[in-house]
């Protein structure tokens, strides 16, 4: 297996003939090279593709639920097989290093596990009720056309997370991947259509259209979420998309699913344990080139250890090895394109402003890859929490706060309109359950001795406030994919009401 993208993009099946055009520039982050560009759909295809999900819906809701397992579980065999490949392509596209590639199509192949267990445990209640000779409970039913818009930095992941689910629910899928990883997502797209393939030659039926892709820019986007056929739209991306997304689905009154914004923080107390915490904040903070919606971004560190930590921090940052994501030895990849970079350079500036004491940051030249943007992570020392701190820069910059007392950093911690993910390292067990308490961390994630990022996807994934409140991925995540309804059952010879309301004619 090589480098090249028309290579590897056959070999998962994609024949990009189909899809080139003049609309959508697929550049790689690793050396701002065009790897393909391709048409965008139309309103009039974009309409037929949910009118085709939604025929298919009608079949597939019939199909026994373990049934739909097995399609998925065919899927992850897929992907199991192909994870090198895709893995790659990720890289190639989205700039992560090949470790961080090849770990997103891990998750891909653990949530399809996931829902494959899942697609035998949809599970309602049966309740008590209050009538003799009545039976009450409740079922779980399919919805219709799921709507995924999924961003950049987890082009393949947080698909499947959402399809997986939707599909063993009994849904169909309709996908708008961002405009700058589609490659990423035909290459899925393929290797789900292979799992098609098998269901259907052991004698399935997998619908036609049960997952459709839409190609295109946002408008094409906005197509999808405006279809009264799309009953979820479950969305990845920035806070001002999600508010645009969330609008639009509130005026039809349809479900949402939004998982945005991320301004991480870790607060590291005295008696945390130094070796892990610095491994935790390293990952957290420069993973993925600090393109993570659950990348660290905050760090509360105590007055009594920060001399101790901040030098050793600043020690590994300044050895980080930086470059072409596909070299085994690197670790920090490109940022995803000039505007990245741009917005890094501003908020670095701003931090100045506001007295912050600025390490790295600087553009790093790679050969090879002089058009692309590489930077050094930067740590950004602030005598407090600052106003620029409430937002969130989508590159690696963390900002560094002294604290003395355990509330004033909970207090910092939620102090910021997103609500995503936070962590403490700690060995007093009443810092980590204070943390983890009703008085504690606001987030939908809240860690111990673990990083802010990096989630298995057994846990429901999500946050509060700008966040978006959605969840995705384990738990009970599958409820938002499905509708539920209440039956209560009359087994007995005579009509009594509920509250003992007495009607008789
Ligand atoms: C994202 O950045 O949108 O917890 C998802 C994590 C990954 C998922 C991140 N499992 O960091």
């Amino acid at each position: 297996m090589d480098n090249n993208i028309t290579q590897l993009l056959t070999e998962l099946g994609v024949k990009l003939t189909d899809y080139q055009g003049q609309d959508i520039a697929s550049i790689s982050p690793i050396d701002g090279k065009t790897l393909a560009t391709l048409r965008a759909e139309s309103t009039e295809q974009v309409k037929a593709k949910i009118a085709l999900a939604h025929a298919a819906f009608l079949q597939w809701r019939e199909v026994p639920a373990p049934r739909r397992g097995e399609l998925v579980r065919l899927f992850g065999e897929e992907l199991r097989i192909h994870k090198q490949a895709l893995g790659k392509v990720v890289t190639l596209e989205a700039g992560k290093i090949l470790q961080e590639g090849l770990g997103e199509v891990q998750e891909m192949i653990d949530i399809c596990d996931f829902a494959v267990g899942l697609s035998r445990q949809l599970y309602g209640l049966t309740i008590a009720s209050e009538r003799p000779g009545h039976r009450m409970m409740e079922v779980w039913h399919p919805i219709g056309v799921v709507g995924v818009i999924s961003a950049f930095n987890f082009p393949v992941a947080v698909w499947a997370w959402n399809a997986a689910l939707a599909f063993v629910c009994g849904n169909s899928v309709t996908w708008k991947p961002s405009e700058k990883t589609p490659l990423t997502a035909l290459a899925t797209h393929a290797l789900f259509m292979k799992a098609v393939a098998r269901f259907n030659a052991t004698g399935n039926d997998a619908p036609e259209g049960l997952a459709e892709l839409i190609i295109g820019g946002r408008d094409t986007g906005a197509h999808m979420v405006e279809d009264k056929r799309v009953v979820l739209v479950s969305a990845t991306g920035s806070t001002r998309m999600g508010r645009q997304v969330a609008e639009v689905c509130a005026k039809r009154l349809t479900r949402t699913i939004l998982e945005l914004g991320g301004n991480n923080a870790m607060i590291v107390a005295p008696s945390a344990d130094l070796e892990m915490a610095v491994r935790g904040i390293t990952f957290s903070a420069v993973g993925t080139t600090g393109q993570r919606c659950t990348t660290l971004r905050r760090l509360f560190v105590h007055d009594s250890i920060y001399d101790t930590l901040v030098p050793r921090l600043k020690k590994i940052y300044a050895g980080l090895p930086i470059g072409n994501p596909l070299e085994k030895s690197t670790l920090i990849g490109p940022l995803v394109d000039q505007a990245a970079f741009d917005a890094m350079q501003t908020a670095l500036a701003v931090a100045k402003q506001e007295q912050g004491l600025v390490f790295g940051g600087e553009r790093v030249s790679v050969a090879g890859c002089e058009a692309a943007y590489y930077v050094r992570p930067s740590l950004v020392e602030m005598p407090s929490q600052t106003a620029a701190m409430h937002h969130e820069t989508f590159a690696p910059i963390m900002y560094i706060v002294r604290y003395s007392d355990l509330q004033q950093a909970i207090d910092w911690n939620n102090e910021v309109p997103q609500g995503l993910s936070s962590s403490i390292f700690t060995t007093d067990m009443r810092e980590a359950e204070r943390f983890m308490s009703d008085i504690g961390s606001d987030c939908g994630i809240a860690n111990v001795n673990i990083g802010p990022s990096g989630a298995e996807i057994g846990g429901a994934f999500g946050g509060e406030k700008d966040t978006g409140g959605g969840r995705e991925s384990g738990s009970d995540a599958w409820k938002a994919y499905m509708r539920r309804s209440t039956n209560t059952v009359n087994y007995s010879n005579s009509l009594p009401l509920a509250q003992g309301i007495s009607f008789d004619i």
